[in-house]
């Protein structure tokens, strides 16, 4: 028998979807969904992790809309970024051309898949009506003092010529492109993310619908310390160095100082001494170390005395201090107090340069307690510690932090590992920061009715670290809005994670000329109850989402303060063993997939080859059973209809119809419970296969019940909507039922049916479980004392033995009494 012709009706419904407005979505009283997948960037193709993503998101969408809610599934394109403009110097191809080219590329293929989505509300970052609003909400973070700007050394990247996030330096290397990357003094726009670090971190806790893994790595990444930061006067001078350490308890046992290299007070301190060369060139090798490098524990450690000291603010004591590659100069306060003893990079530094250990906490039940290789960083008994000898670890905290603010040498603090974010890129395809330098008035945010700033076209693509922003004249000079001198035009371009912070809130009033959103629309639809996307934006994009959700909120612009409800992270989707990548060579295309099986089974595969957060490994096989499975739920439907089989009719019901109905129902209860939240696509589509072969071998019986036939026919077809939903609106028409079955409602399951007549009986001897039957239920005492006398495993026990009586509870337990 031929294939079912998947070409004509795919491309037959995608239409009818379109022209019928069949996803289009408006506010109304019915409950909302807004289901949201990670908006790609269009780099051209859609690949499999796309329709992975995709095809998981469009199930939820479909079958929450056919469960009864007014569901919003939008889509866009996350279009500005570097990759356009590597294009434009390579190719020498405008990068709007170049993108808005992707773009519709892409959006026919995403089309070709069949997904759900309100085109209506598409946004694109890289258009001036969605970038407008982005610069409107950086100036609304500007005058609420999240947004600044300030000297600072950043990460560079040597080849693409940009400054890099720390998070997009990778062991030393740029994210991107694997080149080296370099510290840098550079003047950069900042926003304030560490004024919501607790807020951030506190509201973790509230994310119950999120995986818990995703939640541990953004605790970690905020990375709260609590501690206290001490004043160690410097020794002949009136600075103070400020340490900032977790372990205030271990005060007697500092036995050196460390400042981070490039710590301020470090040149001040050398200059002109003999030490001046060496800390230079310490300096220059740190620059190709990330803070992560820099901060390993397998690092070997480096570094020099300085030529000062400075005293212990509570014993007195003379410590000397030293610069060294494993202190960070922008964490805590770039510096810090030593203690070998208890601090393991202290110890093997202290080792390397023959510096004092002296140990302050011994564990509580050992008499002769040393130090060798290992620092103790555990709890204990202080020693060596003056007046708080003889104390344990947790009072003597307590009390030396007392005794600190007592001297006023320093107080109890929190420190987070969590940097501002710095949000200037030298680079072209982003969003213009819309602010005005005048000489007069310094710097000046562009005027509301003035944005957007539009990015100018006359520009040269310098391939130096300029940004290529610098080369339009038409661009530079700006008309200062206060006094209306001639000022520049800040040419830094925006990091595009501002953009994708805020567009599922664009998505909820996207055409809005006035406003980013209006408020009542957003609080309408936001949260997005579902969120779905790749595990690789566990921490920052869905840290700065939830930041700008923050601001936002206590913008009043509207009431909600975490942006996603529930968070999906899907697996990858692998070959041969291997994520399936260009680089690899082992990719397969959507576009081969649906011009050989059609849209269906590619998405049917993807859905049906794993659990959506495990990785899924590709088959040949498994598409090749997918397209079998849609070809025989076609043939299925095809025969029911040619051969009148509908129309058929029984007089009584057999024990075949009960086991039917059963059986339809009991899938509809399956399918259910496996979408409904806990998204176990997999064994939802084998339920529904189930079904396909009990309806298979019923239609061969003598008597038939059409009625039965054709609802269980219906429960496939609406069943599997979600999952391949051409196919099905296919066959509902032919079927004879009317409209999409998109817009039919989802079968409740009928909970009479589903009772079966039949009992679990549990056989026990001497008040042993030994086995467990099933049996019809009713089943009669003695029939079940036959029964149970006859399981193997009961043979076996009672061999040789009398039974001396035997107790029976129908439709419960056989209990065999033995001696
Ligand atoms: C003395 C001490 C004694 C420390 C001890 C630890 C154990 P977390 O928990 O990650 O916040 N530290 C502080 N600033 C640093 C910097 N800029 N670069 C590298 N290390 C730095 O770590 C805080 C601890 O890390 C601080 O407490 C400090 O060492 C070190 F038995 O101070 B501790
Ligand atoms: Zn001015």
């Amino acid at each position: 028998m031929a294939n079912y012709p998947f070409k004509e009706i795919e491309v037959k419904w995608q239409n009818y979807w379109t022209e019928n407005s069949v996803f289009k979505t408006t506010e109304n009283n019915l409950p909302k969904y807004y289901v949201l997948e990670m908006f790609p960037y269009p780099s051209g193709k859609i690949h499999m992790g796309h329709v992975r993503n995709y095809s998981i998101g469009d199930v939820v969408a479909r079958f929450k809309k056919m469960r009864g809610f007014n569901v919003l599934h939008p889509m866009g394109w996350d279009a500005f970024g570097l990759p356009a403009e590597n294009a434009a110097i390579k190719h020498d191809i405008h990068p709007d051309i170049w993108t808005r080219k992707n773009i519709e590329e892409m959006k026919l293929q995403l089309n070709t898949l069949g997904l759900s989505y309100d085109w209506e509300r598409e946004v694109s970052t890289c258009s001036p009506e969605y970038y407008k609003w982005t610069q409107w909400l950086f100036l609304q973070f500007y005058n609420k003092g999240l947004a600044y700007k300030k000297e600072s050394r950043v990460n560079w990247c040597t080849s693409c010529e940009t400054v890099l996030a720390n998070e997009q330096v990778v062991g030393g290397l740029c994210e991107r492109c694997d080149s080296k990357v370099i510290k840098k003094m550079l003047n950069q726009w900042f926003f304030k993310i560490t004024d919501y670090a607790e807020e951030l971190l506190q509201d973790i806790d509230n994310l119950d619908g999120w995986p818990e893994k995703v939640k541990i790595m953004q605790s970690n990444w905020i990375g709260k310390s609590t501690g206290a930061e001490i004043d160690f006067p410097i020794n002949n001078s009136d600075k103070t160095l400020k340490v900032f350490t977790t372990r205030p308890d271990t005060i007697f046992g500092v036995t050196y100082m460390v400042l981070a290299p490039e710590h301020p007070y470090v040149a001040e301190m050398v200059k002109g001494t003999e030490y001046e060369d060496k800390v230079e060139a310490i300096i220059s090798k740190l620059q190709h170390m990330s803070d992560i490098e820099r901060t390993s524990t397998d690092i070997e450690k480096e570094g020099i005395f300085i030529g000062q000291y400075c005293s212990n603010p509570i014993s007195g004591k003379k410590i000397p201090i030293y610069i060294a590659n494993y202190v960070l100069i922008d964490y805590g306060t770039g510096a810090i107090m030593a203690v070998p003893g208890h601090d393991q990079r202290d110890l093997e530094f202290a080792r390397k340069y023959n510096i004092e250990v002296i140990p302050v906490i011994k564990p509580e039940e050992e008499e002769d307690f040393k130090i060798e290789n290992v620092a103790y960083d555990g709890d204990g008994v202080m020693v060596n510690s003056g007046e708080f000898d003889g104390m344990k670890t947790g009072e003597a905290y307590e009390k030396i932090c007392e005794l600190i603010e007592e001297k006023q040498a320093g107080k109890k603090t929190i420190s987070y590992r969590l940097r501002d974010w710095l949000l200037s890129r030298q680079r072209y395809w982003g969003t213009p920061i819309p602010i005005i330098y005048c000489d007069d008035c310094g710097t000046v945010p562009v005027e509301e009715e003035n944005l957007p700033v539009a990015l100018p076209t006359d520009i040269k693509f310098t391939g130096t670290g300029l940004s290529p922003l610098t080369t339009s004249e038409s661009f530079l000079q700006a008309k200062c809005p206060k006094c209306g001198k001639l000022g520049k035009r800040e040419t830094d371009t925006m990091d595009t994670f501002v953009d994708s912070s805020w567009y599922f809130l664009r998505y909820t009033d996207s055409n809005n000329a006035k406003l980013p959103f209006d408020k009542d629309k957003a609080n309408y639809w936001m949260q997005v109850d579902q969120y779905i996307g790749g595990v690789e934006h566990a921490i920052l994009h869905l840290l700065y989402a939830r930041f700008f959700t923050k601001v936002i909120k206590d913008l009043e612009l509207t009431d909600v303060s975490e942006p996603f409800e529930n968070l999906l992270t899907q697996g990858m989707v692998l070959k041969d063993g291997a994520k399936m990548s260009k680089s690899k060579g082992n990719v397969v295309s959507p576009e081969e997939i649906i011009e050989k099986y059609g849209a269906d089974t590619a998405r049917l595969f993807v859905l049906f080859a794993a659990p959506p957060e495990r990785d899924l490994e590709w088959s040949d096989q498994g598409v090749e059973g997918c397209f079998r499975f849609l070809n025989r739920v076609w043939r299925l439907v095809v025969d029911a209809t040619e051969n009148n089989l509908y129309d058929r009719k029984t007089d009584s019901q057999s024990k075949d119809d009960k086991n039917l109905k059963y059986v339809i129902h009991n899938t509809i209860k399956r399918v259910t419970e496996d979408v409904e939240g806990r998204f176990n696509f997999n064994t939802a589509i084998s339920a529904i296969m189930e079904l396909v072969n009990e309806l298979y071998k019923y239609k061969e019986n003598d008597t038939i019940d059409g009625k039965l036939l054709k609802e269980g026919v219906n429960t496939v077809i609406i069943l599997l909507a979600p999952f391949a939903p051409h196919i099905v609106e296919e066959l509902w028409e032919n079927n004879l039922d009317e409209g999409s079955v998109h817009q039919a409602s989802w079968p409740v399951y009928d909970k009479e049916a589903i009772v079966k007549d039949e009992a679990e009986v549990v056989i026990q001897i001497n008040g042993k479980l030994k086995d467990k039957i099933t049996v019809p239920s009713g089943t009669a005492k003695s029939d079940l004392e036959e029964i149970a006398l006859r399981s193997e495993k009961v043979k076996t026990f009672i061999e040789n033995k009398t039974i001396v009586k035997i107790i029976c509870v129908p439709n419960k337990l056989v209990n065999i009494v033995v001696k």
